[in-house]
């Protein structure tokens, strides 16, 4: 396993399209651990390829506790169903590091998604997992946390950004 070094706004990376996996491979399932080393590393809570520099759609999360905790690995991770009711929560960005701004998003989601061993699961998450596989899955479709902020916070957010990635 290794720990891969974590791509900072402003990457055009992090603003493209990842593309599905046709085949799990060996590659695969090893790229997907060495995300999640490097999610615990950080520390965080979630991780998308597109933050590693990889364009393939794979994420990983673990939103349990040290005691417990809970490792999602996904492959082509898709949003099937979102709830009407929705949740605010404040969140970071392991790409936009010191920066944390509370974005409204459904409260709860249903997901598909291929696992490690090439198995179609389903699973229903809600709570910060519900925040984080949303985050996660938008980072694949080259979308950014603060793309949900109003223009104004999010201007507002992206000076601030932009400044400190210039220092
Ligand atoms: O994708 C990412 O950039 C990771 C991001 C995920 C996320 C956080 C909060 C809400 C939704 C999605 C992070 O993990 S930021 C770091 C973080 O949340 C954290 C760091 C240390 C301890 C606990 C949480
Ligand atoms: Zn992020």
């Amino acid at each position: 396993m290794a720990v891969l070094p974590i791509i900072h706004v402003p990457n055009d990376v992090l603003r493209q399209t990842a593309k599905p996996v046709l085949d799990v491979t060996n590659e695969t399932r090893q790229l997907l651990d060495d995300m999640a080393e490097t999610m615990y590393d950080a520390p965080g809570i979630g991780l998308a390829a597109n933050q590693i520099g990889s364009l393939e759609r794979l994420i990983v999360m673990d939103c349990g506790s040290d005691d417990a905790p809970e490792l999602w690995q996904m492959i082509n991770p898709e949003i099937i169903w979102s709830s009407d009711e929705t949740a605010k929560l404040e969140e970071g960005c392991l790409s936009i590091p010191g920066h944390n701004a509370e974005v409204t998003r459904p409260a709860i989601v249903r997901a598909r998604y291929t696992n490690i061993d090439g198995i179609e699961q389903e699973m229903e998450a809600e709570g910060l997992l519900a925040a984080c596989i949303q985050h996660e899955i938008d980072h694949l479709n080259g979308v950014m946390f603060i793309d949900h902020l109003s223009r104004l916070k999010r201007n507002m957010m992206w000076k601030r950004v932009l400044k400190t990635a210039r220092a």
